[in-house]
């Protein structure tokens, strides 16, 4: 097969951004860089995990890298949220890619520790193209982090939700 356009044209991506979804289950893109603790947040406010969820299928018990999307079920308000842990490794950016054109709403994980990462920044930027009204940004591990790395995280958070 030749492909002879472009996969994401901006005009796809506008019209696959225009328009939230009504119905009452949501796709919801769990992201952030590598170890930011996206797949502990999915597996605590989840109340059902797919047999791909929570880091099943990783090669190793020593680093459970997230190698694939993840999937789970909470509900909320009446509505369904399908959770998608996103793998935060650079290698794995074309799954996230392909994932967030389903997305209604995506919350990015910030380690407090190391602040906006190489990851953190390209999902921030997938989430403005895919779903920019409905994103939360989740400041994670303030139980490490001293409180100077705290406050320029979240000044860098203010900033960022002003960009998006
Ligand atoms: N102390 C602390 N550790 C955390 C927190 N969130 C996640 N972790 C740990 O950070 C490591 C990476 O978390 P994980 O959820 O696999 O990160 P992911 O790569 O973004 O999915 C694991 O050892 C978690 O137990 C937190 O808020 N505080
Ligand atoms: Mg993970």
């Amino acid at each position: 097969m030749i492909i002879t356009e472009p996969l994401l044209s901006p005009g796809s991506l506008v019209q696959m951004t225009s328009q939230p979804s009504t119905s009452s289950s949501l796709n919801c893109g769990i992201l952030g860089h590598v170890d930011s603790g996206k797949t502990t947040l999915t597996r605590r406010i989840a109340d059902m995990g797919s047999t791909s969820a929570f880091d099943a299928h990783a090669v190793t018990d020593i680093r459970r890298n997230t190698l694939d999307l993840g999937f789970s079920t909470m509900e909320i308000g009446g509505r369904r949220l399908a959770l998608i842990d996103c793998p935060g490794h650079s290698r794995l950016i074309r799954a996230v890619l392909a994932a967030s054109t389903v997305f209604d709403m995506a919350i990015v994980v910030i380690d407090a520790i190391s602040g906006i990462q190489p990851q953190t920044a390209e999902h921030l930027l997938l989430a403005s193209l895919f779903c920019p009204h409905r994103l939360i940004l989740v400041l994670n591990k303030i139980d490490l982090a001293a409180e100077k790395n705290v406050k320029v995280c979240i000044f860098d958070m203010f900033i960022t939700r002003s960009y998006i």
